[in-house]
């Protein structure tokens, strides 16, 4: 027994530290995922686009699909409607929905066999047996592994005679509000490159490519109205970037423009134009994320922006297809930061290492930010030709209208000094290109899921950027860790203000001084988000506030603010509280944020938190027992005994960590 836990010690260690920075096998999705998100600490649910795949449900290919987090196990779901391209964001209650996609098709692309009226899109199709997805709206209650999947508790809520939206929309942005109501904005009707060229501006008539519209989910009544931003980018606005601010208005930012946006008045604000000509919306498609909200920077919002192209107006073509050969053009490196209600101006931040169209930001437990997947040169999308290369047969890489996947992470640490803010050191290069409809999300455990990539019509697994089914787990250097935290008193819900609580650490979780980590650690609310063409729509980072007491036994007891009282700051709904000792997070715990309602948020002012009691001013006290710490006279002595103590205890938890993360590679 004593020999197995030793030799356990031996190896463990050593296969933990080999992770740091590392990509591991995550197994086969099945599906293409194009889409992901975290359903609890159990499930990842991923959407494909309806196409080929060789996996089958209910007599039909299946494109969508649940990966357990513990066994990498895929169940495939059955969705009835086309996924391709749809936004997604979560709900209030921990349940997640999805937003549009495009008409029903067939084998390559094509339209499916039962015409829609006009004849331009499809309602169904006989081989595949997909169904017309642009409206659609399509619930999803996250089930855990000891539930039913095939019951409709577990299953994709996907039905538009009785829910769907009042225009049909692809690539349409999608942003809750305060009270947990969704603002639907824009998106195509129908397929192409750019969607400039919609033949009308009149919302009141259907038809033409663009949809400039808004709308809410839930419906509030309202007819969708002419958002006059969308009329103005209409060309470059596909797949907005949007983010609720603090006054309850929206950033909104597409081709070079900027605004603020009052979703009661539907009234405009310009900021000023993006910079260096940079696009970061699809097809250009820049990693965008709102930095950590923190008590040190006082909970400001500040958005950052990184790659996409600045290639000239013309490369991007028409409907059909761009207009040079996009996989020459090299991908922007350009970053941008804006406070959009601070400063209101776009700030040159530093250059990413490489350029990158569809790199992918991933904010990490530890409030750093991963930029990971895209390519080099070229844009999203796909095409068999461009104006320069006018035979499919000729495309130097398939329907790829990129080329060069950087397999190589990045990180960005958001409180470095300018200059400083990128490295890649010690971050493995993976060898499966992400590229177009490839995802990213950061897991419960604080790796990061990566998987996808499909710049392809339907599926081909036999040309240079394949439909891509492998997953990859990227683990961050904070794998290096042989202790992590293991905290108790995890919430389960959080409120907008009012009483704090305690969340208490083990000295096992942590090596060195406990009166150090203690002041060296941060409660992270972390919302994973809803991923698909290199965005995590809704990801956010809020340090939640906090005081501590270090007690007797180096146990440290974190007095812990509730979710600062602004639900604009992060809206309700499902995300995951990390505890960071000394840069190391603990696994996440699942947690819903708010009433639970789609209504407004009950809000009360924080209540305020007690003083921090470190060991050393507990025994500098006289009275040490009213803080909870007593035995005063003896703290420093035992303090170091119990830091021993605790070493060994924290590496037998780390052995029995890694050995965990062992079974899994
Ligand atoms: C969560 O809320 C949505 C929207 O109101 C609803 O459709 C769904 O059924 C709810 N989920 C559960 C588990 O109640
Ligand atoms: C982007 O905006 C500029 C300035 O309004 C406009 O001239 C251009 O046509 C837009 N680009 C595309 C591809 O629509
Ligand atoms: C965080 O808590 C400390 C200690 O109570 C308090 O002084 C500080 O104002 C709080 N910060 C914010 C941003 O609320
Ligand atoms: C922090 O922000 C709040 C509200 O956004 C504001 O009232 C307060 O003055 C700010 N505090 C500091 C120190 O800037
Ligand atoms: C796009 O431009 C090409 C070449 O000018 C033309 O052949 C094609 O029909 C155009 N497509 C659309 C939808 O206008
Ligand atoms: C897959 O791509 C290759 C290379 O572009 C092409 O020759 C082949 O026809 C494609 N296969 C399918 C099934 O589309
Ligand atoms: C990327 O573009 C550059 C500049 O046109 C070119 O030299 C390089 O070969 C391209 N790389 C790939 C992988 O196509
Ligand atoms: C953290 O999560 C991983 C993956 O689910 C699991 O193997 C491990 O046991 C967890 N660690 C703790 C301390 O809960
Ligand atoms: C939190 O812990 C402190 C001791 O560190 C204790 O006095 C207090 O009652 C606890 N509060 C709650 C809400 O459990
Ligand atoms: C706090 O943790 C960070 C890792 O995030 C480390 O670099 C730093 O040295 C630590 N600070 C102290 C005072 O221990
Ligand atoms: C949520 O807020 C939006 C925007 O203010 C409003 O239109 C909608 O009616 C609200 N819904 C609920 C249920 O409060
Ligand atoms: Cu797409």
């Amino acid at each position: 027994m004593r020999a197995l836990a030793l030799t356990g010690l031996l190896f463990a260690p050593v296969h933990a530290a080999n992770l740091a920075g590392t990509f591991a096998p995550g197994g086969n999705t099945q599906v293409s995922a194009m889409m992901m998100f975290v359903g609890n600490n159990e499930k990842v649910y991923i959407l494909d686009k309806a196409e080929g795949n060789a996996a089958q449900i209910n007599g039909h290919p299946a494109w969508g699909a649940v990966w357990d987090i513990n066994t990498h196990e895929i169940i495939l779901q059955d969705v009835l409607t086309n996924t391709f391209c749809a936004s997604g964001q979560h709900l209030p209650n921990g349940s997640f929905v999805t937003f549009g996609g495009n008409g029903a098709v067939s084998p390559g692309g094509g339209l499916g066999s039962e015409l829609n009226p006009g004849g331009a899109s499809a309602a169904w199709d006989s081989t595949y047996q997909d169904f017309d997805g642009s409206r659609s709206i399509r619930v999803l209650n996250p089930c855990i592994s000891s539930d039913d999947f095939t019951s409709a508790e577990c299953s994709w809520f996907d039905d538009p005679s009785v829910l769907s939206m009042q225009k049909q929309r692809w690539y349409s942005a999608a942003e809750p509000l305060a009270n947990g109501t969704i603002v639907i904005i824009g998106g195509f009707v129908n397929g192409g490159y750019v969607n400039r060229n919609y033949p009308n501006t009149d919302p009141a008539t259907e038809g033409g490519a663009a949809e400039p519209t808004y709308e809410f989910y839930p419906s509030n009544g309202q007819t969708a109205q002419t958002m006059n931003f969308m009329l103005k980018t209409s060309g470059l606005n596909s797949y907005a970037h949007t983010y609720l601010l603090a006054s309850g208005n929206l950033f909104v930012q597409a081709n070079y423009s900027t605004m603020i946006w009052n979703p009661d008045t539907n009234t405009e604000t310009d900021l000023p134009d993006m910079p260096n000509q940079v696009v970061r919306v699809y097809p250009a498609s820049g990693g965008v994320a709102m930095l950590p909200m923190t008590p040190a920077n006082n909970y400001s919002q500040t958005l950052l922006f990184c790659g996409g192209s600045d290639m000239p107006e013309y490369a991007y073509g028409n409907y059909s297809w761009p207009y040079i050969n996009t996989w020459d053009y090299p991908a922007s490196k350009d970053c941008q930061r804006i406070a959009p209600e601070i400063t209101g101006t776009y700030e040159q931040d530093d250059d990413m290492l490489e350029g990158r169209s569809m790199g992918q930001f991933i904010i990490l437990p530890t409030g750093k930010l991963l930029m990971i997947n895209g390519a080099m040169n070229g844009t999203a999308g796909y095409a068999t030709q461009t104006l320069v290369t006018t035979s499919y047969s000729d495309m130097p890489y398939g329907m790829s209208l990129s080329a060069g996947p950087v397999g190589q992470p990045a990180i960005y640490d958001p409180d470095a000094p300018s200059g400083s803010r990128w490295s890649n050191d010690g971050l493995s290069t993976s060898s499966i290109a992400r590229l177009y409809h490839s995802s990213a999300i950061l897991l419960p455990d604080a790796s990061v899921l990566v998987a996808g990539s499909n710049p392809n019509v339907d599926v081909n697994t036999s040309t240079i950027y394949p439909t891509q089914y492998e997953a990859e787990i990227f683990y961050p250097p904070y794998f290096s860790a042989t202790v992590r935290p293991i905290p108790s008193g995890m919430p389960a819900t959080l409120t907008y203000g009012g009483d704090w609580f305690n969340i208490t650490i083990p000295a096992s979780s942590y090596s060195g001084s406990a009166d150090d980590a203690a002041a060296n650690t941060t409660v992270a609310l972390v919302r994973p988000g809803w991923t698909t063409h290199g965005m995590n729509l809704g990801q956010r980072y809020m340090q939640l506030n906090n005081t501590y007491t270090v007690n007797s036994d180096s146990s440290i007891t974190l007095h812990t603010s509730q979710v600062y009282p602004n639900p604009n700051l992060f809206q309700p709904g499902p995300a995951f509280v990390y505890v960071v000792v000394n840069g190391i997070p603990s696994n996440g715990s699942h947690v819903i944020v708010g009433s639970g309602n789609i209504e407004t948020q009950p809000v009360s002012d924080a209540a305020p938190l007690p003083a921090s009691i470190t060991l050393a001013s507990a025994s500098g006290s006289a009275g040490g027992s009213s803080t909870g710490s007593g035995g005063g006279s003896s703290t420093t002595g035992h303090s170091s005994a119990t830091s021993l103590a605790g070493g060994l205890v924290g590496t037998i938890a780390g052995a029995i960590f890694a050995s965990a993360l062992m079974l899994v590679v």
